[in-house]
């Protein structure tokens, strides 16, 4: 009996449901919400799947064998994402990395969302024509305005701590969709033959230690000393070096095999490249959940970040405690040495 119990497959659906009633006094909306964007996540699969026929398909920008438009997929992605977001009425409104401005999504029957959802449709797209691995990033915050009035830039201007929730999936070998609501870290994989999404990695914990490192190294001589001194020392210990291009896949292998993540400033990009509603917090949510650290280069505590702007950059180092600690002993000597 037991051993059939633990086979049975477990859908996206049925563990959302069953967390959300374990954990909070459920409304079902965060269920709702969730259930969305496991939706635009299949339909996002379908279409990065696709990508290697844009011979057959059409290529992007140009008219299709219909006559209508084809779409560059990130921007597919993003339009995906804002139709199922609106398809249960919990979401109020949505900020992506495509979009300047926030958007208020129109009301479902006479709901009143509590939720404003961020996302980065899909990062790492230059990726995408060769063939290589991208995702979705996604976070959840609670509506913070008067919910008799209409949204305002303060809900989206929300500390990582404030974070309901926050996920990635990563478009790879295979799909899977890992999220947290604050209560550890799940991972799906996407079963194309019943497009379900099925648990895959229960309570996802990161290796305390790890081998790997993932910088782009092309940039090293851009870097402070003390990081020029960490990726020194990352190679006197023989570590591997592993960099995709793409955050989520980056990030996702550290999650499974432990190792570190760094994007450190630059002259090109002096408060680092990567955004911090959009990446760096929803990244540290996770990472933070599956027992790892985030921190800016800086060494602040990535979650604490102030935030004052929806395309706001930070540096990021992120991923097995004990390689981020160390880490920060290069940056707090280095940093030392030059003053
Ligand atoms: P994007 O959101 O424009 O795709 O950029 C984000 C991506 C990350 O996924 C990746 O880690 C990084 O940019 C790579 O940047 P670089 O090419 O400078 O190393
Ligand atoms: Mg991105």
């Amino acid at each position: 009996m037991e051993t059939s119990n633990r086979n049975r497959i477990i859908t996206l659906d049925e563990f959302i449901l069953k967390q959300q009633k374990e954990y909070t006094s459920s409304t079902g909306e965060l269920t709702n919400l969730l259930r969305d964007i496991g939706v635009a996540a299949k339909i996002i699969n379908r279409e990065v799947n696709k990508a290697g026929l844009v011979n057959i398909l059409g290529v992007a920008g140009a008219e299709n064998e219909s006559g209508d438009t084809v779409q560059k997929l990130d921007i597919y992605a993003n339009d995906k994402l804002i139709e199922c977001l609106g398809n249960s009425g919990e979401c109020a409104a949505i900020a992506s990395e495509e979009l300047e401005n926030f958007v208020a999504l129109p009301p479902v029957a006479k709901k009143k969302p509590k939720y404003v959802v961020v996302f980065d449709p899909l990062d790492g797209s230059s990726n995408i024509d060769v063939n290589v691995s991208v995702g979705t990033i996604f976070s959840i915050y609670r509506r913070i305005s008067d919910p008799a009035g209409p949204i305002t830039i303060d809900d989206f201007l929300q500390p990582g701590t404030s974070l309901v929730a926050a996920g990635y999936v990563l478009y790879g070998t295979s799909t899977i969709l890992v999220y947290t609501t604050g209560h550890g870290v799940n991972g799906f994989t996407l079963d194309p033959s019943i497009g379900e999404f099925c648990i895959s990695h229960r309570d996802i914990k990161i290796p305390e230690d790890g081998a790997y490192y993932a910088v782009n190294q092309g940039y090293y001589l851009k870097f402070d000393l003390e990081m020029r001194r960490y990726i020194d020392h990352c190679s006197d210990m023989n570590f591997g070096l592993r960099y995709i291009g793409s955050m989520v896949s980056d990030i996702h292998r550290i999650m499974i095999q432990g190792g570190i993540f760094l994007y450190p400033h630059t002259r090109k990009y002096p408060k680092g490249k990567l955004r911090l509603l959009y990446e760096c917090n929803p990244m540290a949510m996770i990472v933070e959940q599956a027992g790892g650290i985030a921190i800016t280069c800086n060494l602040e505590r990535i979650l604490d970040l102030p935030v004052n702007d929806l395309h706001q950059r930070a540096t990021i180092s992120i991923g097995s405690p004990k390689m981020v600690s160390e880490m920060k002993a290069f940056v707090e000597k280095y940093s030392a040495v030059k003053s």
